[in-house]
């Protein structure tokens, strides 16, 4: 096994929580990617690790907030996006990066992530989307493709997942983007465009489960998954996100939306101060 010292030596180990290692996720599962991809954006960006702030929700991915070395919050199912609102809010001076899963943010979380995308809060949601609850054991959820097999679909999903990039989009997200955990360097600097950028931006990151999603739907191992991602998808920038289903044929990858409008805590200031001049004038 590696030893702390080991990790230590790794030269992203300033931004990881080392003595949080070995992390808990399945040998090939996405969510290392993900926690690589975005460790490597911080450290490109020579991010201020005290301006930035990570939280998550509950699931696989979500240990991901343990991992970070900032003030991070790993928070109830569902409520990330609630949580992170409040923080900018309180410190608009914070990045904000709420990562989290399929099932937090689109099935108990929906609600909050189409209204803050709507208020376009300052923050950037990246969403591992393995089509599953990886944690809970693999039931279906709002991402599941029609037909695919689960714990709780075993004669095959009746229902229409959602597009995520197309959800956000028509939300008002000002950035949207979808990479799969092969696109490990167009990822890294999506991140670090969206780090960057003003307003509510997401990131979809089609993910292997290979453990319980992967095994039930005959998958074959990550790597098999990899190479299904090669395959199938196609890098369209500027591509119509409700056109860009994903299908086991295809997986339409790239920056759907790259748009400019002020912020909630912007437009927050502003009223803020039209109103003290109007209680002024009386
Ligand atoms: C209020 C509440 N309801 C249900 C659960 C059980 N639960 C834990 S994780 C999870 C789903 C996680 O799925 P997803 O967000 O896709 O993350 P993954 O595990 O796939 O990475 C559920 C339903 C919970 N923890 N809290
Ligand atoms: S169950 Fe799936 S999502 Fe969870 S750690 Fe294992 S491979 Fe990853
Ligand atoms: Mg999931």
């Amino acid at each position: 096994m590696t030893t702390i010292e080991e990790f230590d030596k790794h030269p992203l180990s300033r931004y990881v929580r080392v003595e949080r290692f070995p992390h808990i996720w399945c040998e090939g599962c996405g969510n290392g990617v993900i926690l690589n991809c975005f460790v490597k954006a911080l450290d490109d960006l020579n991010m201020d690790m005290n301006k930035l702030v990570v939280v998550s929700g509950i699931g696989c991915i979500g240990r991901i907030a343990g991992y970070i070395k900032c003030d991070s919050f790993h928070t109830t199912h569902g409520r990330p996006i609630a949580l992170a609102t409040g923080i900018k809010l309180a410190n608009p001076r914070l990045a904000i990066a709420v990562i989290s899963g399929d099932g937090d943010l689109f099935a108990i979380g929906g609600n909050h992530f189409i209204h803050a995308a709507r208020r376009n809060i300052d923050m950037t949601v990246i969403c591992s989307n393995n089509f599953n609850y990886g944690m809970t054991g693999g039931q279906f959820g709002p991402t599941t493709p029609l037909g695919s097999y689960t714990t709780t679909t075993p004669y095959g999903n009746i229902e229409h997942p959602f597009n995520l990039v197309h959800l956000a989009a028509a939300s008002g997200a000002v950035y949207v983007a979808r990479w799969t955990a092969l696109h490990v360097k167009r990822l890294t600097a999506s991140i670090k465009k969206a780090l960057q950028k003003k307003g509510f931006k997401f990131i979809e990151v089609v993910s292997p489960c290979p453990e319980i999603y992967g095994r039930r739907n005959k998958l074959g191992r990550a790597v098999d998954v990899m190479k299904q991602y090669r395959q199938t998808s196609e890098i369209r920038h500027g591509y119509d996100p409700s056109k860009a289903e994903i299908t086991q044929e295809k997986i339409i990858v790239g920056e759907f939306v790259d748009i400019e409008k002020p912020t909630y805590a912007e437009l927050l200031q502003k009223q803020f101060f039209k109103v003290q001049k109007k209680l002024k004038e009386g």
